[in-house]
């Protein structure tokens, strides 16, 4: 229930908006209590003002180290109105409840950012506030807690018209209020770790639980670590490794790539195996047995699958085993695998297995983060794929039936390829992957190129991009893109459309009687 305010406690360094914001808590009747510097501003101004150490029955010492920290500021605090022991504790030791309070930090960051000395910084960590701010938040069924000046004007609002702050208020300033204290505390971890020169220590305020801290980064002269993000999501950074050399930073990058990718087929449809190198794809396949679509993956480019990395939708088994260790191969990851399965990698003891008990969720909510100079990034999942899309067909001629399912198999690698991707994909797997270059045109002619070198290797004739049909992870914004997938053989197209030159693209293709098909759906990745 909400709570009338009778007593509030202000203690802050910033006092902007301070008197105007006292003298209205003043005008209606509320009791304030203070800090030294908060009290002097408020007496200054003609206020009515409590002296926190008349509270406490105990004076500011340390050059105001402990000011707050006492039972009679934390009791009024902390103790349930409604709550019969916690009310006689408060009459026994003659506590007062506090209903608001009002504290903003001692200035660390600003105090760190002006190049204050090693002590005058230690001197700015509060202690008092936070925790006033943590025991306010956590009372918030009773208690509202205010950290930023700017929420001055809808707390006034508020009481003016019922003399109460609402329930949902006072939660969302609690939620807020530790979003304070835990970005402050990170601030101080993070100064530490810059003088101590240590950035293990800086990532330690970050929320994650740390799995492990790696030799190097991307490259050896980077420090890197890795954390799991508590959500406990299947997937890399959830999987046991059940053998194998540590995994490096970019073994952990590349493995997420592949599962994340391999999680897009269902595994009571069809088995499905991916392999990556570098984040990207070199072939993806599908069968009715994990070796059939193994070793339908590894068509794709066989040059490339050398030292990747080999993600499954269903447990490792036996055959599927055998495949993979027959080349070069650095991680497997797989819901799963049958002791005969990991017998077979036993012989390979270098060779990282990596076991969930679940693919990743690809239609799961989450978000992303990368960071970029001076912030991050932050974005929700791209959690949809073609089968989400209302497909249109553009050209004269619809995709067949066979056309069709391929092209969805196409659509959802081209989500996982890097920008701009091309996919080439016939019988359910890729036979063509154009990954990462600036030029949509490129892609599709890189993949056609490498297809040649693919058949030559499986001892065909011509490119096995013949007779595929593709993926394009955006739309086409001229035509010589259609006419470089014509000259490598495709047949049908899936793409999002919605280019200005869509009319021309479409007209290429009925020219060379392709069959396209609009998602409406991008899936840049970069
Ligand atoms: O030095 S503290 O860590 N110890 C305390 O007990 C304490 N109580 C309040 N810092 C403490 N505060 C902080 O003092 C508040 O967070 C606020 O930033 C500041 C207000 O002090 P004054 O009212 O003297 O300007």
């Amino acid at each position: 229930g909400a709570t009338k305010i009778r007593r509030a406690l202000l203690s802050v360094s910033d006092k902007t908006g301070l008197v105007e914001f006292a003298t209205v808590l003043v005008a209606m009747g509320i009791e304030i209590v203070s800090t030294g510097g908060t009290r002097k501003a408020l007496a200054d101004a003609g206020l009515p003002v409590i002296d926190i150490s008349e509270v406490t029955g105990f004076p500011e010492i340390m050059d105001g180290r402990v000011k707050t920290l006492h039972p009679k500021v934390h009791g009024g605090l902390l103790g349930i109105r409604s709550n019969d022991a916690h009310k006689s504790a408060m009459r026994i030791h003659d506590i007062s409840p506090i209903d608001l309070l009002v504290v903003n930090l001692y200035p660390f960051a600003e105090t760190v950012a002006k190049g204050a000395d090693y002590d005058e910084v230690i001197e700015n960590i509060d202690i008092g506030g936070p925790a006033m701010i943590r025991a306010a938040a956590k009372n918030h069924g009773d208690v509202t807690v205010i950290v930023d000046p700017a929420d001055y004007e809808n707390v006034l609002a508020a009481l003016k018209d019922t003399g109460e702050v609402p329930y949902p208020d006072r939660q969302k300033y609690a939620a807020k209020a530790y979003a304070r204290t835990a970005a402050y505390d990170a601030a101080v971890s993070n100064w530490f770790a810059k003088t101590l020169e240590t950035p293990d220590l800086a990532w330690r305020s970050f929320s994650g639980k740390l799995r492990e801290t790696m030799r190097y980064g991307e490259n050896p002269h980077q420090w890197a670590a890795f954390y799991a993000d508590g959500s406990n999501r299947p997937g890399v950074a959830t999987a046991r490794q059940v053998q194998g050399k540590q995994l490096s930073f970019n073994n952990i990058n590349d493995t997420d790539a592949a599962f994340e990718l391999v999680a897009e087929f269902d595994p009571k449809a069809t088995a499905a195996v991916a392999i990556i190198k570098h984040a990207n794809p070199c072939g993806v396949g599908q069968g009715t047995t994990l070796v059939e679509a193994y070793e339908a993956a590894r068509m794709c480019d066989p040059v490339s699958a050398f030292g990747g990395i080999v993600a499954l939708n269903r447990p490792l088994d036996e055959a599927v085993a055998t495949e993979i260790v027959k080349l070069f191969t650095e991680v497997i990851i797989a819901p799963g695998a049958s002791e005969g399965a990991i017998e077979i990698i036993e012989g390979k003891k270098n060779l990282r297995l990596l076991l969930t008990d679940d693919l990743p969720n690809a239609k799961a909510d989450g978000l992303t983060v990368r960071s970029v100079s001076g912030g991050l990034l932050v974005q929700t999942r791209d959690n949809q794929n073609a089968d989400d899309c209302e497909l249109k067909v553009v050209t004269q001629r619809a995709p067949t039936e066979q056309e069709m399912a391929d092209l969805l198999v196409a659509a959802k690698v081209a989500k996982h390829v890097k920008s701009n991707a091309i996919v080439y994909v016939k019988d359910g797997a890729t036979v063509g992957i154009g990954a990462g270059q600036m030029s949509r045109v490129d892609s599709a002619r890189i993949a056609h190129r490498k297809s040649k070198d693919a058949a030559k290797a499986a001892k065909l004739k011509g490119a096995l991009t013949e007779g595929s049909v593709v993926a394009s992870d955006a739309f086409f914004p001229f035509a010589d893109g259609l006419e470089a997938l014509v000259e490598a053989g495709a047949t049908a197209v899936i793409q999002p459309g919605g280019s200005v030159r869509d009319e021309e693209v479409i007209a290429a293709a009925d020219k060379a009687g392709l069959a396209m098909v609009f998602t409406g759906m991008r899936h840049f990745r970069h």
